[in-house]
């Protein structure tokens, strides 16, 4: 196997910084470990990667293989000729990076029942010229297995900052984006594998760029904004529900962040979404809406502990969401807020998680990873100008009362394929000692929301060595694709098998063939 240079370079400094980390630990031992270890298990850890990202990345997402797709097209960078993506792998720090013919720069990214990743459009133009921003036509396929991306048949218009969203039969619906010429795109179009898309049905409202979708349990598509009018699609009939609800907050959240909140078992699949965060100033404010009321209303939750517009927001295997990055004014680094917040979405209150060490602002991404840590990367206040740096969040879950590594329950077997309904088996030898069992889908995210990302709390009872758990009952609390499968146990500790899918999906997960890959840009 031929390993490319920047992953040569990436290991000697790897090395280099192993040592260094001795030293200093020698030397602040004494005076530090003790404050330390007591506010991992706490606040969790936040810690900068010893290597760097070599391409601006703006659209991340978890592949079914444990690697994480980055695609990054002309990175935000009108004087960048070339159109760059990489796959990189965390669990080695390899960063494999490739080019791409065409601009996938402010695309719309979400993984397909199949395992690879649907990206809708592009960018067409940059506004240079006397032109605005113009949007591809242009659909494009990526496969985890070949690690390579594909064209497949154009959109009908071009699409620019469009969100995709799967439906719970398979298919994937993008909305919204900025055309080729310019102006909203306000079509929804609905792409079957492998046929390709259907018609365009258009919405009776101008969408917000990036719109919020989910997926409902009844199988119907939420848009929670950014706009402060909330409205529901139905994939049934293709048509639109407005004025769904209104939010509290009186202003688009422009950048703020929007979560399903977990789908339990126990609460009988309760729709819940919460929105945080976003405009100009930005807002600590946090809104949630439970699209189970008969007339569902938004009403305001705790704030975050400080405003944040480009922010991300993270499901952890706890149920709990990681509110993390963003600043008070855009593009504004100074102004940035540095503090994460964990959000309990039981007791609808936020605690301390950790200080993260550098700023993160519009493009900057975040993914819950397979072994529960969170991934943060990103950030491109202009043109050119990018954060190369990464850093892990390990929260608090993964420590013990002295700070040392948290002892994990295991799961040493698990079923690869989970259909609907039924139950299935999970072998532990911790069973007495778990306390949750979740599915949570493997997140795609960019600008400051993740289009993916949805987790199902499982209904379970406990043998000896064994859980049985409840499966999901069908498509539309977890649509076909590839999700992580946690169990967590009373002390909060967990193991994780790595992209269990659901039924629908065809489990291929193998090693991608070794091949001679490009250097880095
Ligand atoms: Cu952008």
């Amino acid at each position: 196997m031929v390993w490319h240079e920047s992953w040569t370079r990436g290991t000697t400094m790897r090395r280099r910084v192993a040592l260094a980390c001795m030293a200093v630990a020698t030397l602040v031992a004494i005076v530090c470990v003790e404050r330390a270890a007591a506010q991992s298990n706490v606040t969790g850890q936040w810690s900068v990667l010893p290597y760097t990202m070599p391409i601006n990345p703006i659209h991340v997402g978890l592949m079914r293989t444990g690697k994480i797709l980055i695609v990054s097209g002309t990175q935000n960078d009108p004087t960048v000729t070339t159109n760059s993506a990489a796959v990189y792998d965390p669990n080695t720090g390899v960063i494999d990076v490739q080019e791409v013919p065409w601009d996938l720069f402010c695309n719309g990214l979400s993984w397909m029942p199949d395992g690879r990743a649907l990206i809708a459009g592009g960018t067409l133009q940059y506004p240079v010229n006397g032109h605005g921003w113009g949007g591809l036509k242009t659909t494009t396929v990526f496969d985890p297995a070949t690690e390579k991306f594909i064209q497949v048949q154009d959109m009908a218009r071009g699409r620019w900052y469009p969100s995709i969203v799967g439906l719970a039969d398979g298919r994937m619906a993008t909305f919204s984006g900025w055309l080729e010429q310019g102006g909203t795109n306000n079509a929804v179009e609905i792409y079957t594998n492998p046929n390709g898309w259907s018609q365009e049905y258009y919405a009776p409202f101008t969408p917000e760029l990036y719109p919020w979708l989910h997926l409902l349990p009844d199988g119907r598509v939420f848009m929670s904004g950014a706009n402060v009018g909330s409205s529901i699609f139905n994939p049934s009939t293709n048509t639109w529900q407005t004025g769904v609800a209104t939010m509290k907050y009186s202003r688009d959240r422009i950048y703020g962040s929007s979560v399903l909140l977990p789908l339990s078992a126990a609460d009988n699949w309760r729709p819940r979404v919460m929105i945080m965060g976003g405009d100009n100033p930005s807002t600590a404010t946090a809104e949630i809406i439970d699209l189970s009321q008969p007339s569902p209303a938004w009403r305001f939750t705790n704030p975050m502990s400080g405003p944040r517009i480009q922010m991300d927001a993270v499901i952890l295997p706890t149920g709990k969401i990681l509110a993390l990055g963003g600043s008070q004014l855009d593009k504004t680094a100074s102004t940035a807020t540095l503090a994460a917040d964990l959000f309990d979405p039981a007791t609808e209150t936020w605690t301390p998680a950790g200080t993260m060490n550098m700023p993160r602002l519009y493009h900057s991404v975040a993914l819950l990873l397979p072994d529960g840590t969170v991934w943060s990367a990103g950030g491109n206040p202009d043109w050119g100008n990018w954060e190369n740096r990464m850093e892990i969040y390990r929260p608090a879950y993964l420590f013990n009362a002295g700070g040392g590594p948290a002892t994990r329950p295991t799961i040493s077997a698990a079923p690869s394929v989970i259909g609907y309904g039924g139950s299935f088996q999970v072998s532990t030898p911790n069973a007495a000692s778990i306390a949750s069992v979740a599915l949570i889908r493997n997140g795609a995210n960019t600008h400051a929301f993740d289009m993916d990302q949805r987790m199902i709390s499982l209904s379970f009872t406990k043998g000896a060595g064994t859980l049985t758990i409840t499966a999901p009952p069908n498509a539309n609390i977890a649509p076909p694709g590839h999700y992580m499968l946690f169990i967590v146990d009373a002390n909060g500790g967990m193991p994780t098998v790595p992209s269990a899918p659901t039924a629908g999906s065809s489990r291929a997960a193998r090693r991608p063939p070794a091949r001679r890959p490009r250097p880095a840009t």
